[in-house]
């Protein structure tokens, strides 16, 4: 089914629910790495939040890292990718409390 198709079939049945309580469009992408103390605390976070995130883990020489590099310049992990705002960031801290204030109720 395309995913036009897709979209209009879903969303009628959810008019009720706001972009906080359902989306039919995973908009958060983390770019993280399984040995880092702050992208667990990210990870952490978005688990006992029930916030859902597309990952991308970070390994040397990952086209992971080549986005990481080309979107934010350094190859620092956590990094956050909101692709409704365009809103990206670094910081454990700062990712957290964007992702608080704007994907949970
Ligand atoms: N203050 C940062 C620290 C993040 C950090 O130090 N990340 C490490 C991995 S745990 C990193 O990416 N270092 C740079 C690198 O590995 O290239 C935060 O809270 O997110």
């Amino acid at each position: 089914m395309p995913p036009q198709e897709a979209k209009t079939q879903l969303l009628p049945q959810h008019k009720n629910l706001t972009s906080k309580t359902f989306n039919p469009i995973i908009m958060l992408i983390l770019i993280h790495r399984e040995d880092c103390h702050y992208s667990a605390k990210v990870r952490q976070f978005m688990s006992d939040n029930n916030v859902s995130y597309i990952s991308l883990v970070s390994q040397k020489g990952s086209p992971s890292r080549e986005i990481l590099r080309k979107l934010g310049g350094q190859e620092q992990v956590p990094f956050l990718i909101d692709t409704d705002t365009g809103t990206m960031m670094y910081e454990s801290a700062d990712i957290i409390n964007y992702v608080g204030e704007h994907y949970v109720r």
